[in-house]
């Protein structure tokens, strides 16, 4: 009877621990997800992450702007998403919003993960540092001027530009009224309405001026470039245009670049523009000449003579191009100064490669100035709109150039240019000349005149 008994007890033992088993196995619980952190952070979204969890099939997602979830983000209450990530598309610039899975199979839904915060970011979401540049720039141990391109029509009184540029800027340069094309509408005869506008207001905000340029192949006009007389009498009509351009400006102009991009982009040779073809390897330090003595004789001895350049950081030969050009020029005392556009990527040049190339000009005792700065982030087109990524690359770029400008000696200091002031002015997006196919943001303001994070970089650059 008592074997009998424990025979009983121990198969109901074994039959309970059996059974127990089956039970697991048919009610194993689905682990609940660990959410990540957030990557792709950007003005309308983010892409969310988490582990995978072992026997799920699918994810539910929740994105909310509050922790607690009383509330969803349309389209995102317990969004079925089957991968271990999720692009979260559509939200509002600079705004909090947190986010959280449950891991889903064909009978279970676990629990909720852990709740991850991200905030969005955008134009308007950050506040940004609202110091006017010039302030700042005036403020550092060996002050420079902070220039901005401008185009006439911008400096109506109490218009956007002219409220920004009195405040943030103390130096111009025109965009393109004061070259050869729009000033020289035939020989010895001048159109002076657009030039004269931008000089007087310079003159009239205490605003430095830098006159933007004499000699440059991409602003020759008609008449010139169809001139049929000898070579002599051509280089005779650039003499004659440079003399009455600067005594025109005598006093009033405080730099001219004086011959732009001279320098060819292959092989450092010396570009083969009409120039070069008409008036010979000489013409360079012609015009110079030219401009210097139209500058005395008008009583103007401390008029500064620039020659300027674009993408010398990068391209070795033809930065020794422009190197041999400078010294022939310095040989004859006839230049001040070196006009560095800067026409740069959010990836290049690097900081080693700019330094180089101005602590050439910096050996050579020449002034530098940063003559047209601006600073693509889509280069590449492959971007539609600014995301955070390339706001936050592009003001490190602003700020890394800012800072090597400002730690050049005094001696070499002049101006560093910005190339225009709204971004949606620029001449950087769907540039033919740039092969440049997209859309861009390469300056300091956006389109409704609110100062980016680039403006923000560039007065960290002066810190
Ligand atoms: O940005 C300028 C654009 O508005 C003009 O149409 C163009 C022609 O005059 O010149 C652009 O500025 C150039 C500058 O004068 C020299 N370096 C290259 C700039 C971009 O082409």
């Amino acid at each position: 009877m008592k074997i009998k008994f424990l025979l009983i007890l121990t198969s109901l033992f074994f039959c309970l621990n059996s059974c127990s088993k089956d039970d697991n196995e048919v009610a194993a619980t689905l682990e609940a997800p660990i959410a990540n952190a957030p990557k792709e952070v950007v003005d309308n979204g983010f892409r969310a992450k988490w582990n995978y969890v072992s026997n799920s099939k699918s994810y539910l997602l929740d994105v909310s702007t509050n922790e607690n979830f009383t509330s969803f983000v349309s389209g995102y209450e317990s969004k079925p998403v089957t991968d271990l990530n999720e692009v979260v598309v559509g939200l509002t610039a600079g705004t909090q919003y947190f986010y959280r899975v449950r891991a889903k199979n064909e009978t279970e839904i676990s629990g909720y993960s852990n709740v991850i915060s991200v905030v969005t970011t955008g134009l308007s979401g950050i506040p940004e540092d609202p110091t006017f540049l010039k302030v700042k720039a005036n403020k550092v141990a060996n002050p420079f001027f902070v220039g901005m391109a401008v185009k006439a029509a911008q400096l109506t009184s109490g218009s956007g530009y002219d409220i920004i540029l009195k405040n943030e800027f103390s130096s111009i340069s025109a965009e393109y009224e004061m070259k050869m094309d729009p000033i020289s509408t035939a020989s010895g005869v001048y159109n002076w309405a657009a030039a004269d506008k931008i000089v007087a207001y310079g003159n009239a905000n205490g605003i430095n001026v830098h006159g933007h340029a004499l000699v440059w192949h991409n602003a020759v006009p008609n008449w010139l470039k169809d001139f049929s007389g000898t070579d002599a009498e051509f280089a005779l009509e650039v003499k004659k245009y440079i003399t009455d351009v600067v005594t025109h400006y005598a006093g009033k102009v405080k730099s001219w670049d004086v011959v732009n991009e001279a320098a060819d982009d292959n092989g450092g040779n010396m570009r083969n523009t009409i120039f070069l073809q008409r008036m010979g390897p000489n013409y360079i330090k012609d015009c110079f000449q030219w401009a210097r003595d139209a500058a005395n004789a008008a009583g103007d001895t401390s008029l500064l003579l620039f020659y300027n350049d674009y993408a010398t950081s990068t391209n070795i030969p033809k930065q020794d191009r422009v190197f041999t050009i400078v010294d022939d020029l310095k040989a004859s005392n006839l230049i001040d100064g070196i006009g560095f556009q800067m026409h740069n990527t959010y990836l290049s040049p690097t900081k080693a490669q700019i330094e180089t190339d101005l602590n050439r000009a910096v050996t050579k005792g020449l002034k530098i100035h940063i003559s047209e700065l601006d600073i693509q982030v889509n280069q590449s087109n492959d971007i539609s709109t600014f995301t955070n990524e390339r706001r936050l690359a592009q003001k490190e770029k602003y700020k890394e150039i800012v800072k090597i400008y400002n730690a050049l000696p005094a001696a070499n200091k002049y101006a560093l240019t910005v190339w225009g002031m709204k971004d949606n002015e620029s001449w950087i997006p769907y540039s033919t000349e740039l092969n440049h196919v997209g859309n861009d943001w390469p300056l300091l303001y956006d389109s409704n005149f609110a100062v980016k994070s680039s403006h923000t970089g560039f007065l960290e650059g002066l810190d």
